[in-house]
C-alpha cells in the first residue's frame, strides 16, 4: 500500500533557483561512498513510548477552547505523532500566568499564540479552572501527559500554589510534574538583580516547593527547565537527590541556533552538527542518572527569538528534527518537546481555531521518529567522511528499523550488512528550502539493493525488516 502525506501542492521555492550551489541536490554528481556496520544484538538506549513532546506557551491556556475535546484537528495532529507524548506549558509567558477562580471568566484575548519572541510585550493572562479541565478532556482525547509550567519568575507565589492544587486536582493522572519559572538562568536583569545566581535560585526554588506542598502535598516537580546554563543543571540534580525526593524529571533546552535575525542562521548551519548538543547532552544525562532521574529537553527548536524565517520553516528543518531526535534519544536523553504554537516560523504545528491547523514541513520529520518510540535503539556505526550524513538503528518487536538521514545536496551509497527490508518510508521535498511539498512517503523497501543502500541528496530513508 502507497500512503502520500502532503503538506498541500508541491512547489519549490522561487529561492531554490537563487540558492547558493550547495544547497541544489546534485543528483548526478558522484554518490558519498560509506559503510553501515549494525550490531542488532546490543542495546544502546530504550527510548520511552512518549519520548515525543510539543511545547506551547503557558498563555495559551487563556483561551479555554484550544486545548479542548471541541479541537479535534489539534487532537488528531497530537496523535499522528505519538499514540503518547508530553506536552509542555510553559516559555516566557509563563513568568506572566494569572489564575483566577473568578466567574465568569474573563473573555480569552486571543485564540492562538506563537512563542514568545523578544518583540512581544507581555501582560498577564489568565487562566481559569475551565482551561484546565478542557486540558484534561484533551489530554485523555491525545493519550499525552503533560509538564505545566508555574509564574515563579514574577509570582506570586499564593496564586501559583493555588493553580497547582487546581491543576493537579483536574489534570490528576495527566499531570507529570509542575515546573517552576521558565529559563532561571535567563532571569539576571530581568526579573532578577544583575548578581542572580544559582545558589539564588534554588533558595528561592525550595521556599516556593514548600508553599506549593503544603496546598499539595503530593505535587512532583521538574526542572530546573534552563536555557542553556548547564551548572544550573548539574546543580538542580545534586539538590534535588539531596533534599527533594519529589523531584521526578531533569530538564533543560535546546536551541539549535539563535538569535533569530542574526547573521548566520542559516541552512548550512542547522545542517550542520552541533557540538553543543553532545557536550551538554552528556551533562544533563550524567547528571540525571546521577540523580536517579530521568532527562528530558523540555523545550527546543531550531532558532531562538520565534525562529528564523527561510530556515525555520523549510524542508531543512524536518531533516534537522528527526536527526536531532535521534541524537537525543542515543545520548540517553527521555523525550524532547518542540516548542511552537500559532503561527510562529519554527512550530510543528501551525494554526488556529479560526483558521484551521496544518502540518509545517518539522512536522514530518516528528513523524518520521515515530516509529522510534518505545524502541531499543542497538550500535549503528556509520564510516563516512560526510558529518552531515547520519544512521541509526533500533529494535522493535520483532522488527529492525534502520534510519539513514542524508543532510549533504549529494546522493549517498552506504554498504550495510542489511540485505532485505519490507517495507521504506521516505522523506523528500521539492528542495531543501521548499515550505510545501514534504512527502513522507510508504513503499516497498527501493532504496536498499544487494546490501547496497541508494539514498538521494536531502532526504531521510527508514526501513523496517
Ligand atoms: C525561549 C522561551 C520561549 C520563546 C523562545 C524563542 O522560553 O518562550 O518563545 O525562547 O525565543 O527562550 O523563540
Amino acid at each position: 500500500m502507497k500512503r502520500r502525506d502532503f503538506l498541500s501542492t508541491a512547489s519549490a521555492t522561487s529561492a531554490f533557483y537563487l540558492a547558493p550551489h550547495w544547497l541544489r541536490a546534485q543528483s548526478a554528481a558522484a554518490p558519498i561512498s560509506a559503510t553501515l556496520t549494525i550490531d542488532e544484538s546490543s542495546a544502546l538506549a530504550i527510548i520511552p513510548p512518549d519520548f515525543t513532546g510539543l511545547s506551547y506557551e503557558s498563555a495559551q491556556l487563556a483561551n479555554p477552547a484550544f486545548f479542548s475535546t471541541a479541537n479535534t484537528v489539534l487532537i488528531a495532529l497530537f496523535r499522528e505523532l505519538g499514540d503518547s507524548g508530553v506536552l509542555r506549558l510553559g516559555g516566557d509567558t509563563s513568568e506572566f500566568t494569572a489564575f483566577t477562580t473568578k466567574e465568569p471568566p474573563p473573555a480569552a484575548p486571543f485564540d492562538a499564540v506563537g512563542p514568545d519572541t523578544s518583540k512581544n510585550v507581555k501582560s498577564d493572562t489568565p487562566i481559569t479552572p475551565i482551561s484546565l479541565r478542557n486540558l484534561r478532556a484533551f489530554l485523555d482525547a491525545t493519550g499525552w501527559r503533560c509538564l505545566y509550567g508555574l509564574n515563579l519568575g514574577r509570582g506570586p507565589i499564593d496564586r501559583a500554589a493555588e493553580e497547582a492544587s487546581y491543576a493537579e486536582k483536574i489534570l490528576g493522572p495527566r499531570l507529570i510534574a509542575f515546573q517552576l519559572g521558565n529559563e532561571p538562568d535567563a532571569w539576571r536583569n530581568r526579573y532578577r538583580p544583575a548578581t542572580w545566581s544559582y545558589a539564588d535560585y534554588w533558595k528561592e526554588w525550595t521556599a516556593a516547593h514548600a508553599a506549593i506542598v503544603t496546598r499539595v502535598p503530593q505535587a512532583k516537580f521538574a526542572g530546573p527547565d534552563v536555557s542553556n546554563k548547564m551548572a544550573y543543571v548539574t546543580g538542580f540534580a545534586a539538590d534535588a537527590r539531596r533534599s527533594a525526593p519529589d523531584v521526578v524529571m531533569l530538564t533543560s533546552h535546546y536551541y539549535a541556533m539563535g538569535p533569530a535575525g542574526r547573521p548566520g542562521m542559516t541552512i548550512d548551519r542547522l545542517l550542520s552538527p552541533d557540538p553543543r548538543l553532545e557536550r551538554d547532552l552528556k551533562i544533563a544525562v550524567t547528571a540525571a542518572r546521577g540523580a536517579g532521574l530521568p532527562y528530558r529537553m523540555s523545550e527546543g527548536n531550531s532558532c531562538w527569538n520565534g525562529g528564523q524565517p527561510g530556515v525555520s520553516d523549510t524542508f531543512a528543518s524536518a531533516l534537522w528534527a528527526a536527526d536531532m531526535m535521534l541524537q537525543f534519544a542515543s545520548g540517553g536523553c527521555s523525550g524532547v518537546c518542540l516548542h511552537g504554537g500559532g503561527s510562529g516560523f519554527y512550530t510543528p504545528i501551525a494554526g488556529s481555531l479560526a483558521a484551521g491547523f496544518g502540518r509545517r514541513p518539522e512536522f514530518f520529520g516528528m513523524k518520521m521518529f515515530k516509529p522510534f518510540a518505545g524502541a531499543t535503539l542497538v550500535r549503528a556505526t556509520l564510516d563516512c567522511a560526510n558529518d552531515r550524513l547520519s544512521a541509526y538503528a533500533a529494535r522493535r518487536s520483532g522488527s529492525t528499523l534502520t534510519i539513514v538521514i542524508n543532510k549533504t545536496n549529494q546522493p549517498a551509497t552506504i554498504r550495510t550488512s542489511l540485505h532485505r527490508a519490507h517495507k521504506q518510508w521516505q522523506l523528500d521535498a521539492p528542495a531543501i528550502d521548499a515550505k510545501q511539498g514534504i512527502a513522507l512517503t510508504e513503499s516497498a523497501a527501493t532504496a536498499l539493493h544487494r546490501n547496497l543502500l541508494h539514498i538521494p541528496a536531502f532526504t531521510a530513508v527508514l526501513l523496517e525488516k
